[in-house]
Protein backbone atom coordinates (compact mmCIF):
# COMPACT_ATOMS: atom_id res chain seq x y z
CA UNK A 1 0.00 0.00 0.00
CA UNK A 2 1.21 3.51 -0.97
CA UNK A 3 1.35 6.49 1.50
CA UNK A 4 0.02 9.88 0.32
CA UNK A 5 2.43 12.17 -1.02
CA UNK A 6 1.40 15.42 -0.41
CA UNK A 7 3.89 16.86 -2.93
CA UNK A 8 2.87 14.49 -5.66
CA UNK A 9 -0.37 13.38 -4.67
CA UNK A 10 -1.56 11.82 -8.01
CA UNK A 11 1.83 10.34 -8.77
CA UNK A 12 2.67 11.88 -11.54
CA UNK A 13 6.37 10.87 -11.39
CA UNK A 14 5.86 7.33 -11.97
CA UNK A 15 4.18 7.99 -15.66
CA UNK A 16 7.30 10.04 -16.64
CA UNK A 17 9.89 7.84 -18.25
CA UNK A 18 13.30 7.58 -16.71
CA UNK A 19 14.59 9.95 -20.00
CA UNK A 20 11.83 12.83 -18.66
CA UNK A 21 12.92 12.30 -15.06
CA UNK A 22 16.50 13.08 -15.34
CA UNK A 23 15.90 15.83 -17.56
CA UNK A 24 13.09 17.17 -14.47
CA UNK A 25 16.22 16.51 -12.33
CA UNK A 26 18.73 18.49 -14.35
CA UNK A 27 16.07 21.62 -14.42
CA UNK A 28 15.05 21.63 -11.29
CA UNK A 29 18.89 21.56 -10.08
CA UNK A 30 19.96 24.34 -12.24
CA UNK A 31 17.20 26.27 -11.25
CA UNK A 32 17.50 26.07 -7.68
CA UNK A 33 21.18 26.20 -7.43
CA UNK A 34 21.72 28.87 -10.51
CA UNK A 35 18.61 30.56 -10.95
CA UNK A 36 16.92 31.44 -7.48
CA UNK A 37 19.81 32.87 -5.85
CA UNK A 38 20.26 35.41 -8.11
CA UNK A 39 16.20 36.34 -9.22
CA UNK A 40 15.32 38.36 -6.44
CA UNK A 41 17.94 41.57 -7.27
CA UNK A 42 17.11 40.72 -10.91
CA UNK A 43 13.37 41.37 -10.49
CA UNK A 44 14.42 44.06 -8.14
CA UNK A 45 16.81 46.30 -10.20
CA UNK A 46 14.40 44.67 -13.80
CA UNK A 47 17.52 42.73 -15.19
CA UNK A 48 18.11 40.22 -17.30
CA UNK A 49 21.38 38.51 -16.99
CA UNK A 50 22.30 37.66 -20.72
CA UNK A 51 24.78 34.84 -19.28
CA UNK A 52 21.35 32.89 -18.68
CA UNK A 53 20.93 32.20 -22.15
CA UNK A 54 23.94 30.51 -22.60
CA UNK A 55 24.22 28.39 -19.40
CA UNK A 56 20.32 27.39 -20.66
CA UNK A 57 22.52 26.52 -23.75
CA UNK A 58 24.91 24.53 -22.47
CA UNK A 59 22.57 22.42 -19.64
CA UNK A 60 20.19 21.98 -23.29
CA UNK A 61 17.47 23.28 -22.66
CA UNK A 62 17.04 25.45 -25.68
CA UNK A 63 15.06 24.20 -28.62
CA UNK A 64 15.20 20.61 -26.48
CA UNK A 65 12.72 19.33 -28.73
CA UNK A 66 14.22 19.57 -32.24
CA UNK A 67 16.49 16.59 -33.78
CA UNK A 68 20.37 16.34 -32.88
CA UNK A 69 21.44 17.36 -36.24
CA UNK A 70 20.01 21.49 -35.26
CA UNK A 71 21.83 21.04 -31.78
CA UNK A 72 18.15 19.43 -29.80
CA UNK A 73 17.99 16.49 -28.03
CA UNK A 74 14.42 15.37 -29.93
CA UNK A 75 13.02 15.27 -26.19
CA UNK A 76 9.66 14.78 -25.54
CA UNK A 77 6.90 17.46 -25.31
CA UNK A 78 6.50 16.04 -21.32
CA UNK A 79 10.44 16.57 -21.11
CA UNK A 80 9.70 20.08 -22.61
CA UNK A 81 7.08 20.85 -20.11
CA UNK A 82 8.98 19.78 -16.78
CA UNK A 83 11.63 21.92 -18.08
CA UNK A 84 9.49 24.67 -18.63
CA UNK A 85 8.28 23.59 -14.73
CA UNK A 86 10.96 23.59 -12.73
CA UNK A 87 12.23 27.23 -13.97
CA UNK A 88 9.09 28.71 -13.52
CA UNK A 89 9.01 27.60 -10.15
CA UNK A 90 11.75 30.06 -10.24
CA UNK A 91 10.34 32.74 -12.34
CA UNK A 92 8.12 33.31 -15.37
CA UNK A 93 11.03 35.83 -16.84
CA UNK A 94 13.12 32.74 -17.15
CA UNK A 95 10.88 30.09 -18.30
CA UNK A 96 9.74 32.98 -21.17
CA UNK A 97 13.14 33.14 -21.98
CA UNK A 98 13.23 29.89 -22.45
CA UNK A 99 10.00 29.86 -24.05
CA UNK A 100 10.65 32.29 -26.45
CA UNK A 101 14.19 30.54 -27.88
CA UNK A 102 12.70 27.54 -28.18
CA UNK A 103 9.13 27.63 -29.38
CA UNK A 104 8.67 30.95 -30.73
CA UNK A 105 12.57 31.70 -32.60
CA UNK A 106 13.90 27.94 -33.39
CA UNK A 107 10.93 26.53 -34.03
CA UNK A 108 9.46 28.67 -36.89
CA UNK A 109 13.08 27.89 -38.81
CA UNK A 110 12.97 24.54 -37.75
CA UNK A 111 9.14 23.72 -39.34
CA UNK A 112 8.90 26.72 -42.18
CA UNK A 113 12.85 27.23 -42.71
CA UNK A 114 14.92 26.14 -45.51
CA UNK A 115 17.61 23.76 -44.75
CA UNK A 116 20.09 26.77 -44.93
CA UNK A 117 18.07 28.45 -42.79
CA UNK A 118 18.07 25.85 -40.31
CA UNK A 119 22.21 24.91 -40.18
CA UNK A 120 23.01 28.39 -40.28
CA UNK A 121 20.44 29.07 -37.05
CA UNK A 122 19.53 26.81 -35.14
CA UNK A 123 22.51 24.81 -33.52
CA UNK A 124 23.88 28.55 -32.96
CA UNK A 125 20.71 29.32 -31.10
CA UNK A 126 20.64 25.78 -29.29
CA UNK A 127 24.12 26.85 -27.59
CA UNK A 128 22.53 30.41 -26.62
CA UNK A 129 25.25 31.78 -28.65
CA UNK A 130 22.55 33.93 -31.15
CA UNK A 131 19.19 35.27 -29.43
CA UNK A 132 16.15 35.10 -31.00
CA UNK A 133 12.71 37.24 -30.44
CA UNK A 134 9.25 36.58 -31.73
CA UNK A 135 7.54 40.08 -33.62
CA UNK A 136 3.73 39.01 -33.81
CA UNK A 137 2.01 41.74 -31.42
CA UNK A 138 1.80 45.46 -32.45
CA UNK A 139 1.05 47.95 -30.30
CA UNK A 140 -2.51 48.55 -31.46
CA UNK A 141 -4.33 44.90 -30.45
CA UNK A 142 -2.71 42.38 -30.05
CA UNK A 143 -5.32 39.76 -29.33
CA UNK A 144 -6.43 40.67 -33.34
CA UNK A 145 -3.11 39.66 -34.89
CA UNK A 146 -4.76 39.37 -38.64
CA UNK A 147 -5.33 43.29 -38.06
CA UNK A 148 -0.92 43.81 -37.97
CA UNK A 149 -0.13 47.14 -39.87
CA UNK A 150 3.75 45.98 -40.51
CA UNK A 151 4.06 45.65 -44.11
CA UNK A 152 6.79 43.94 -46.37
CA UNK A 153 7.34 44.90 -50.22
CA UNK A 154 9.02 42.82 -52.86
CA UNK A 155 12.07 44.36 -54.34
CA UNK A 156 14.99 43.48 -55.89
CA UNK A 157 17.01 40.68 -54.10
CA UNK A 158 14.37 40.35 -51.42
CA UNK A 159 12.00 42.61 -49.42
CA UNK A 160 11.73 45.88 -47.50
CA UNK A 161 10.01 45.78 -44.23
CA UNK A 162 8.10 48.92 -42.65
CA UNK A 163 6.20 48.90 -39.46
CA UNK A 164 6.66 48.34 -35.31
CA UNK A 165 6.01 45.33 -33.40
CA UNK A 166 5.10 45.97 -29.03
CA UNK A 167 5.28 44.17 -25.92
CA UNK A 168 8.55 41.31 -27.58
CA UNK A 169 10.11 39.30 -24.86
CA UNK A 170 14.08 39.29 -25.67
CA UNK A 171 14.09 41.50 -28.32
CA UNK A 172 16.57 44.02 -27.11
CA UNK A 173 18.98 41.70 -26.28
CA UNK A 174 17.88 39.37 -29.62
CA UNK A 175 20.64 38.92 -32.92
CA UNK A 176 17.74 37.91 -34.70
CA UNK A 177 14.03 38.27 -34.60
CA UNK A 178 11.16 36.72 -36.38
CA UNK A 179 9.17 39.16 -37.97
CA UNK A 180 5.52 38.61 -39.30
CA UNK A 181 4.76 40.89 -41.68
CA UNK A 182 2.04 41.57 -44.63
CA UNK A 183 3.25 40.59 -48.39
CA UNK A 184 0.50 41.20 -50.50
CA UNK A 185 -1.81 41.04 -47.74
CA UNK A 186 -0.72 37.78 -46.88
CA UNK A 187 1.26 36.96 -43.39
CA UNK A 188 4.77 35.50 -43.83
CA UNK A 189 7.67 35.44 -41.60
CA UNK A 190 11.37 36.67 -41.55
CA UNK A 191 14.47 36.78 -40.46
CA UNK A 192 15.44 39.65 -39.41
CA UNK A 193 19.03 40.09 -38.36
CA UNK A 194 20.61 42.89 -35.60
CA UNK A 195 23.42 43.86 -38.17
CA UNK A 196 20.30 45.14 -40.60
CA UNK A 197 20.10 48.49 -41.60
CA UNK A 198 16.72 50.14 -40.03
CA UNK A 199 16.33 47.42 -37.54
CA UNK A 200 15.83 48.92 -34.37
CA UNK A 201 14.69 48.14 -30.56
CA UNK A 202 14.29 49.58 -27.29
CA UNK A 203 13.27 48.24 -23.55
CA UNK A 204 10.17 48.83 -22.38
CA UNK A 205 10.36 49.76 -18.60
CA UNK A 206 8.63 50.34 -15.42
CA UNK A 207 6.81 46.74 -15.49
CA UNK A 208 5.10 45.99 -12.34
CA UNK A 209 5.70 41.75 -13.92
CA UNK A 210 7.85 40.20 -15.38
CA UNK A 211 10.50 42.21 -14.25
CA UNK A 212 13.50 39.78 -14.59
CA UNK A 213 12.78 39.29 -18.27
CA UNK A 214 13.61 42.12 -20.65
CA UNK A 215 10.94 43.37 -23.03
CA UNK A 216 10.90 45.51 -25.75
CA UNK A 217 10.06 46.54 -29.36
CA UNK A 218 10.76 46.17 -32.28
CA UNK A 219 10.82 49.46 -35.20
CA UNK A 220 11.08 48.88 -38.78
CA UNK A 221 12.49 51.26 -40.83
CA UNK A 222 12.99 50.62 -44.64
CA UNK A 223 14.79 47.34 -43.53
CA UNK A 224 16.32 45.21 -46.42
CA UNK A 225 15.45 41.34 -46.11
CA UNK A 226 17.27 39.03 -48.39
CA UNK A 227 14.96 36.20 -50.19
CA UNK A 228 17.33 33.97 -48.34
CA UNK A 229 15.68 35.33 -44.95
CA UNK A 230 12.26 34.74 -45.78
CA UNK A 231 10.51 31.24 -44.39
CA UNK A 232 9.43 29.68 -47.30
CA UNK A 233 7.36 26.82 -45.64
CA UNK A 234 4.42 28.98 -44.41
CA UNK A 235 1.73 31.23 -45.19
CA UNK A 236 -0.75 33.41 -43.16
CA UNK A 237 -1.68 33.35 -39.51
CA UNK A 238 -1.22 29.51 -39.65
CA UNK A 239 2.60 30.25 -39.18
CA UNK A 240 2.89 32.42 -35.96
CA UNK A 241 0.11 30.10 -34.46
CA UNK A 242 1.71 27.06 -34.68
CA UNK A 243 4.71 28.73 -32.78
CA UNK A 244 1.73 29.56 -29.99
CA UNK A 245 0.55 26.37 -29.85
CA UNK A 246 4.43 24.21 -28.81
CA UNK A 247 4.40 27.85 -25.94
CA UNK A 248 1.32 27.77 -25.38
CA UNK A 249 1.32 24.21 -24.10
CA UNK A 250 4.38 24.74 -22.31
CA UNK A 251 3.06 28.08 -20.53
CA UNK A 252 0.70 25.73 -18.84
CA UNK A 253 3.04 23.14 -17.44
CA UNK A 254 5.38 26.38 -16.34
CA UNK A 255 2.06 28.10 -14.82
CA UNK A 256 1.73 25.03 -12.82
CA UNK A 257 5.68 25.18 -11.50
CA UNK A 258 4.67 28.48 -9.96
CA UNK A 259 1.66 27.65 -8.34
CA UNK A 260 3.47 24.67 -6.91
CA UNK A 261 6.66 27.09 -5.62
CA UNK A 262 3.65 29.11 -3.92
CA UNK A 263 1.76 26.12 -2.52
CA UNK A 264 5.36 24.53 -1.21
CA UNK A 265 6.50 28.02 0.20
CA UNK A 266 3.31 28.50 1.80
CA UNK A 267 3.24 25.15 3.43
CA UNK A 268 6.56 25.54 4.77
CA UNK A 269 5.07 29.45 6.10
CA UNK A 270 2.29 28.79 7.85
CA UNK A 271 3.39 25.38 9.45
CA UNK A 272 6.38 27.84 11.25
CA UNK A 273 4.16 30.19 11.61
CA UNK A 274 3.20 30.67 15.65
CA UNK A 275 -0.51 32.42 16.03
CA UNK A 276 -2.78 32.34 19.21
CA UNK A 277 -0.62 29.88 20.37
CA UNK A 278 -0.21 27.53 17.83
CA UNK A 279 0.91 26.61 14.41
CA UNK A 280 -1.66 28.45 11.31
CA UNK A 281 -1.88 24.99 9.72
CA UNK A 282 -3.53 23.68 12.67
CA UNK A 283 -6.31 25.94 11.74
CA UNK A 284 -9.37 24.84 9.80
CA UNK A 285 -9.53 27.89 7.06
CA UNK A 286 -5.95 27.17 6.53
CA UNK A 287 -5.66 23.78 5.90
CA UNK A 288 -9.08 24.21 3.46
CA UNK A 289 -6.68 26.56 1.62
CA UNK A 290 -3.92 24.61 1.08
CA UNK A 291 -6.23 21.93 0.06
CA UNK A 292 -7.76 23.55 -2.60
CA UNK A 293 -4.18 24.85 -3.88
CA UNK A 294 -2.79 21.51 -4.05
CA UNK A 295 -6.22 20.08 -6.28
CA UNK A 296 -6.14 23.01 -8.54
CA UNK A 297 -2.35 22.56 -9.02
CA UNK A 298 -2.13 18.48 -9.34
CA UNK A 299 -5.58 18.51 -11.84
CA UNK A 300 -3.90 21.64 -13.93
CA UNK A 301 -0.68 19.52 -14.16
CA UNK A 302 -2.71 16.20 -15.23
CA UNK A 303 -4.30 18.24 -18.28
CA UNK A 304 -0.67 19.49 -19.42
CA UNK A 305 0.70 16.16 -18.48
CA UNK A 306 -2.26 14.16 -21.02
CA UNK A 307 -1.99 17.03 -23.45
CA UNK A 308 1.65 16.43 -23.45
CA UNK A 309 1.36 12.62 -24.34
CA UNK A 310 -1.33 13.94 -27.45
CA UNK A 311 1.14 16.22 -28.86
CA UNK A 312 4.07 13.49 -29.13
CA UNK A 313 1.57 10.63 -30.41
CA UNK A 314 0.28 13.81 -33.01
CA UNK A 315 -3.52 13.07 -31.50
CA UNK A 316 -3.84 16.86 -30.19
CA UNK A 317 -5.95 19.75 -31.59
CA UNK A 318 -5.68 23.84 -31.26
CA UNK A 319 -8.58 24.02 -28.37
CA UNK A 320 -7.06 21.72 -26.05
CA UNK A 321 -4.01 23.62 -26.06
CA UNK A 322 -6.00 27.05 -25.81
CA UNK A 323 -8.04 25.17 -22.80
CA UNK A 324 -5.14 23.90 -20.90
CA UNK A 325 -3.37 27.59 -21.37
CA UNK A 326 -6.63 29.31 -19.77
CA UNK A 327 -7.10 26.85 -17.28
CA UNK A 328 -3.59 26.44 -15.37
CA UNK A 329 -2.33 30.63 -15.55
CA UNK A 330 -6.02 31.33 -14.73
CA UNK A 331 -5.69 28.32 -11.99
CA UNK A 332 -2.35 29.74 -10.81
CA UNK A 333 -2.45 33.34 -10.48
CA UNK A 334 -5.20 32.65 -7.87
CA UNK A 335 -3.05 30.38 -5.95
CA UNK A 336 -0.21 33.25 -6.16
CA UNK A 337 -2.70 35.42 -4.75
CA UNK A 338 -4.02 33.22 -1.49
CA UNK A 339 -0.54 32.23 -0.81
CA UNK A 340 0.52 36.03 -1.14
CA UNK A 341 -2.63 36.44 1.28
CA UNK A 342 -1.39 33.52 4.03
CA UNK A 343 1.57 35.25 4.06
CA UNK A 344 0.48 38.03 5.75
CA UNK A 345 2.49 41.25 5.53
CA UNK A 346 5.67 38.71 5.17
CA UNK A 347 4.01 38.13 1.98
CA UNK A 348 4.46 41.14 0.09
CA UNK A 349 8.69 41.03 0.63
CA UNK A 350 10.93 40.28 -2.28
CA UNK A 351 12.66 37.21 -0.27
CA UNK A 352 9.17 35.43 0.36
CA UNK A 353 8.84 34.89 -3.63
CA UNK A 354 5.01 34.95 -3.45
CA UNK A 355 4.34 38.03 -4.64
CA UNK A 356 6.37 38.41 -7.39
CA UNK A 357 5.07 35.18 -8.74
CA UNK A 358 1.70 36.68 -8.10
CA UNK A 359 2.70 39.55 -10.16
CA UNK A 360 4.68 37.50 -12.92
CA UNK A 361 1.54 35.71 -13.08
CA UNK A 362 -0.42 38.69 -14.27
CA UNK A 363 1.62 38.83 -17.57
CA UNK A 364 1.28 34.85 -18.50
CA UNK A 365 -2.42 35.42 -18.26
CA UNK A 366 -2.52 37.97 -20.74
CA UNK A 367 0.41 36.98 -23.28
CA UNK A 368 -0.02 33.90 -25.64
CA UNK A 369 -3.49 35.20 -25.98
CA UNK A 370 -5.46 36.53 -22.75
CA UNK A 371 -7.91 34.75 -21.02
CA UNK A 372 -10.96 35.44 -22.14
CA UNK A 373 -9.16 34.93 -25.68
CA UNK A 374 -8.79 31.53 -24.95
CA UNK A 375 -12.33 31.26 -23.78
CA UNK A 376 -14.00 32.96 -27.01
CA UNK A 377 -11.54 30.02 -28.44
CA UNK A 378 -13.29 27.62 -27.03
CA UNK A 379 -16.53 29.11 -27.10
CA UNK A 380 -16.37 29.41 -30.99
CA UNK A 381 -15.56 25.55 -30.89
CA UNK A 382 -18.62 24.51 -28.44
CA UNK A 383 -21.01 26.46 -30.22
CA UNK A 384 -19.56 27.12 -34.00
CA UNK A 385 -20.35 30.97 -33.50
CA UNK A 386 -17.47 33.55 -33.36
CA UNK A 387 -17.84 35.85 -30.79
CA UNK A 388 -14.36 37.87 -30.96
P1 LIG B 1 -8.69 32.33 -37.34
O1 LIG B 1 -9.66 32.59 -38.45
O2 LIG B 1 -9.14 31.63 -36.14
O3 LIG B 1 -7.42 31.57 -37.97
C1 LIG B 1 -6.67 32.12 -39.03
C2 LIG B 1 -5.81 31.04 -39.65
O4 LIG B 1 -4.90 30.52 -38.66
C3 LIG B 1 -5.17 29.12 -38.44
N1 LIG B 1 -5.09 28.86 -37.01
C4 LIG B 1 -4.21 28.02 -36.46
N2 LIG B 1 -3.25 27.25 -36.99
C5 LIG B 1 -2.51 26.51 -36.15
N3 LIG B 1 -2.69 26.55 -34.81
C6 LIG B 1 -3.64 27.31 -34.24
N4 LIG B 1 -3.77 27.35 -32.91
C7 LIG B 1 -4.45 28.10 -35.07
N5 LIG B 1 -5.46 28.97 -34.85
C8 LIG B 1 -5.85 29.43 -36.05
C9 LIG B 1 -6.58 28.90 -38.97
O5 LIG B 1 -6.76 27.56 -39.34
C10 LIG B 1 -6.61 29.84 -40.13
O6 LIG B 1 -5.90 29.25 -41.19
P2 LIG B 1 -6.34 29.51 -42.72
O7 LIG B 1 -5.36 28.69 -43.49
O8 LIG B 1 -7.76 29.05 -42.80
O9 LIG B 1 -6.20 30.98 -42.91
O10 LIG B 1 -8.05 33.75 -36.99
P3 LIG B 1 -8.65 34.95 -36.25
O11 LIG B 1 -8.03 36.18 -36.81
O12 LIG B 1 -10.16 34.85 -36.20
O13 LIG B 1 -8.02 34.65 -34.82
C11 LIG B 1 -8.66 34.97 -33.69
C12 LIG B 1 -7.86 34.59 -32.44
C13 LIG B 1 -8.38 35.43 -31.30
C14 LIG B 1 -8.06 33.13 -32.14
C15 LIG B 1 -6.36 34.81 -32.60
O14 LIG B 1 -6.09 35.95 -33.23
C16 LIG B 1 -5.57 34.72 -31.32
O15 LIG B 1 -5.20 33.61 -30.88
N6 LIG B 1 -5.22 35.87 -30.68
C17 LIG B 1 -4.29 35.90 -29.58
C18 LIG B 1 -2.96 36.40 -30.08
C19 LIG B 1 -1.80 35.82 -29.34
O16 LIG B 1 -1.84 34.77 -28.76
N7 LIG B 1 -0.68 36.49 -29.40
C20 LIG B 1 0.52 36.01 -28.81
C21 LIG B 1 1.70 36.86 -29.18
S1 LIG B 1 3.24 36.11 -28.80
C22 LIG B 1 3.40 36.21 -27.14
O17 LIG B 1 2.55 36.61 -26.44
C23 LIG B 1 4.67 35.73 -26.64
S2 LIG B 1 4.91 35.94 -24.96
C24 LIG B 1 6.13 34.83 -24.82
C25 LIG B 1 6.81 34.74 -23.53
O18 LIG B 1 7.47 35.72 -23.12
O19 LIG B 1 6.81 33.61 -22.96
P1 LIG C 1 -5.73 43.57 -25.97
O1 LIG C 1 -5.75 42.74 -27.20
O2 LIG C 1 -5.94 45.04 -26.13
O3 LIG C 1 -6.77 43.00 -24.94
C1 LIG C 1 -7.22 43.73 -23.79
C2 LIG C 1 -8.32 42.95 -23.08
O4 LIG C 1 -9.42 42.76 -23.95
C3 LIG C 1 -7.89 41.54 -22.61
O5 LIG C 1 -8.44 41.30 -21.34
C4 LIG C 1 -8.57 40.61 -23.62
O6 LIG C 1 -8.90 39.37 -23.06
C5 LIG C 1 -9.81 41.39 -23.95
N1 LIG C 1 -10.36 41.09 -25.29
C6 LIG C 1 -9.70 41.08 -26.46
N2 LIG C 1 -10.53 40.80 -27.47
C7 LIG C 1 -11.74 40.58 -26.90
C8 LIG C 1 -13.04 40.25 -27.44
N3 LIG C 1 -13.20 40.04 -28.74
N4 LIG C 1 -14.06 40.14 -26.56
C9 LIG C 1 -13.88 40.34 -25.23
N5 LIG C 1 -12.70 40.66 -24.68
C10 LIG C 1 -11.65 40.78 -25.51
N6 LIG C 1 3.89 39.42 -28.15
C11 LIG C 1 4.72 38.96 -29.11
O7 LIG C 1 4.39 38.96 -30.29
N7 LIG C 1 5.97 38.49 -28.78
C12 LIG C 1 6.42 38.46 -27.51
O8 LIG C 1 7.54 38.02 -27.25
C13 LIG C 1 5.57 38.98 -26.46
N8 LIG C 1 6.02 39.06 -25.18
C14 LIG C 1 5.26 39.73 -24.24
C15 LIG C 1 5.80 39.99 -22.97
C16 LIG C 1 5.05 40.70 -22.05
C17 LIG C 1 5.67 41.06 -20.72
C18 LIG C 1 3.73 41.11 -22.36
C19 LIG C 1 2.90 41.87 -21.36
C20 LIG C 1 3.19 40.84 -23.59
C21 LIG C 1 3.95 40.16 -24.56
N9 LIG C 1 3.45 39.95 -25.86
C22 LIG C 1 4.28 39.45 -26.85
C23 LIG C 1 2.16 40.50 -26.26
C24 LIG C 1 0.97 39.68 -25.77
O9 LIG C 1 0.79 38.56 -26.56
C25 LIG C 1 -0.26 40.60 -25.79
O10 LIG C 1 -0.13 41.49 -24.70
C26 LIG C 1 -1.56 39.82 -25.68
O11 LIG C 1 -1.78 39.04 -26.84
C27 LIG C 1 -2.77 40.74 -25.46
O12 LIG C 1 -2.75 41.79 -26.36
P2 LIG C 1 -2.91 43.31 -25.82
O13 LIG C 1 -1.93 43.49 -24.73
O14 LIG C 1 -2.80 44.21 -26.98
O15 LIG C 1 -4.35 43.36 -25.19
Amino acid sequence: QKTFQWADPLDLTSRLTEDERAIQDAAKTYARESLLPRVVAAFRDETFDRAIMTEMGQMGFLGAMLPEQYGGSAVSHVAYGLIAREIEAVDSGYRSAMSVQSSLAMYPIYAFGSEEQKMRFLPRMAAGELVGCFGLTEADGGSDPASMKTRAVAVEGGYRLNGGKYWITNSPIADLAIVWAKLDDVIRGFIVERAFDGFTTGKIGDKLSLRASITGDIGLNDVFVPEANLLPGVKGLRGPFSCLNKARYGIAWGAMGAAEACFHLTRDYVGERMLFGRPLSSRQLVQKKLADMQTEIFLGLEGAFALGRLLDTGAWVPEAISMMKRNNCGKALAVAREARDMHGGAGITGEMHVMRHAMNLETVNTYEGAHDVHALILGRAITGQSAF
